[in-house]
């Protein structure tokens, strides 16, 4: 019998930027003082940081390079002939127009799209988006399919549409109140959970029958294709690189916050077929972003982006990236702890109604969670429960979902598996003493994405 071998990371490390561990006694005092919420505290009194993948990922030295290469032009810099030679080559959209991160994308899209009154189905909420759609007079609808409510369900792509659910829609409201299906790769708010190129083939079909277009956010693309490399029928010869230029194919434009799969620290870009949508695209970006060649990017920023989306369409690369997950993922499930199962692309998501059976809701088990494990080891993560859910804009009332987690995020290419070690070793010792652990009240609560900047006590 062949003996299992052991991969690494596909990079050797060249610089590194230290880290610094703090007393228990700090860490209960800087996390009082941040009203109980990670996005409140400052980096420097965070050991491992674990709160986003966002613009954390660590850059290659040839995307170190590019910034170098930066055409600071007001117009027509080249980076952005590069990165428009690079979306169209990697992920087969015709035209781009490039803004500061996703949440510029989506809010052209939104104003391009949307009118007042329309539904815009998509596989489970993500906060931005909806609510550039509701800004935009729409309403978001969830046609995920049900699985990827329940964090014990073991069905390998969470992230599929349910296309009775959007057959129901289109029945009750009619297609032309349907501007856009709204799909996410992988669905982030589910666990990081991917779309299958089967579901989304059928979705194409049923779209294209009442003509509804399909705009992808396609924020993590590369580490859902490669979900599809590892366990669709059909796809295991098939490179990352074709299986997201197969689903983007398959879709009409997208949103794509840079940030995380294309490892720039800041960027996103918008990216259609349609040149009439384009036109207005490239007009609206004028009045919120910055000229249509830069969007509110550096010359620099486009080209370490140009870069960045090659590398991470690299299988060995991507495979790495995952790989960290999922052991910090199997080694969680080994200890017992309560995780969202099976383990997504971008992180661990602990399963907090499970954690801390004793907390109801309405007390924040998963904020609650989240600040315990930062006051017993420094390790920074982030809510996604109720707080993240926001409130019912017609009642007023929390809305409250069935999955209540906290999301301990990987960023690519900076922690080692040691790190991973720590961090378990670290939750392990709070679910130990869980028994002892108290909810938090709401002090604070702000308009908009109201899980950034509220504030909390501690019952
Ligand atoms: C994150 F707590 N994600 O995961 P922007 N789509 C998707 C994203 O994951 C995403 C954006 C659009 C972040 C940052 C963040 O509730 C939060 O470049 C699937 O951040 O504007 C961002 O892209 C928006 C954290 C955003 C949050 C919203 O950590």
């Amino acid at each position: 019998m062949e003996k299992k071998r052991s991969w690494a990371e596909p990079y050797k490390i060249k610089m590194v930027e230290p880290v610094f561990m703090t007393t228990e006694e700090y860490r209960r005092k800087a996390i009082e003082e941040s009203g109980y919420n990670t996005f409140l505290l400052r980096s420097e009194d965070v050991y491992i940081d674990l709160l986003t993948d966002s613009g954390t990922s660590a850059m290659s030295d040839r995307q170190w390079a590019g910034l170098m290469m930066g055409d600071e032009a007001y117009a027509g810099s080249r980076n952005f002939y590069h990165l428009e030679e690079t979306v169209r080559e990697c992920y087969s959209y015709k035209y781009v127009v490039p803004t500061h991160q996703g949440r510029g994308a989506e809010h052209i899209l939104s104003r391009i799209l949307i009118k007042q009154g329309d539904f815009i189905p998509g596989n489970m909420y993500f906060t931005t988006t909806k609510l550039h759609q509701e800004l935009a007079g729409g309403k978001f609808v969830d046609i995920v399919v049900d699985e990827a409510h329940d964090p014990d369900n073991l069905y390998k792509f969470k992230g599929d549409t349910d296309l009775r659910k959007l057959e129901k829609l289109i029945g009750e409201v009619g297609a032309d109140k349907i501007p856009y299906i709204s799909i996410a790769t992988t669905v982030n708010m589910a666990g990081g959970q991917p779309i299958s190129l089967g579901n989304l083939k059928a979705l194409r079909k049923l779209t294209t029958k009442h003509g509804i277009p399909i705009v992808h956010d396609m924020t993590r693309v590369a580490e859902n294709a490669f979900m599809i490399q590892q366990n669709e029928e059909g796809y295991h010869d098939r490179s990352v690189a074709e299986i997201v230029y197969e689903i983007c194919s398959l879709t009409d434009g997208s949103t794509m916050s840079s940030k995380k799969d294309a490892m720039v620290n800041i960027g996103g870009f918008l990216a259609v077929n349609d040149p009439v949508i384009f036109d207005k695209a490239r007009n609206m970006v004028v009045i919120y972003e910055g000229l249509h060649t830069y969007g509110g990017l550096a010359g620099r920023d486009m080209e370490a982006l140009a870069i960045g989306i090659r590398e991470s369409l690299q299988d060995d690369h991507i495979r790495a990236r995952v790989g960290q997950v999922m052991y910090l993922g199997e080694k969680m499930m080994n200890m017992g702890i309560p995780i969202v199962k099976p383990v997504g692309t971008h992180g661990v998501f602990l399963n907090a109604r499970k954690f801390l059976p004793h907390i109801t809701q309405d007390k924040f088990p998963a904020q609650t969670l989240a600040a315990e494990i930062y006051i017993d080891s420094g390790v920074r993560s982030m809510e996604r429960g109720v707080v993240s859910a926001g409130r019912n804009k017609e009642t007023g009332d929390h809305n409250y979902p069935n999955l209540e987690l906290v999301r301990l995020t990987i960023p690519r290419r900076v922690y080692t598996q040691a790190h991973m070690d720590v961090i378990a070793e670290s939750v392990q010792r709070v679910y130990e003493r869980r028994d002892s652990i108290r909810g938090l009240k709401m002090v604070y609560e702000p308009e908009y994405l109201r899980f950034f900047q509220a504030r909390f006590e501690k019952l």
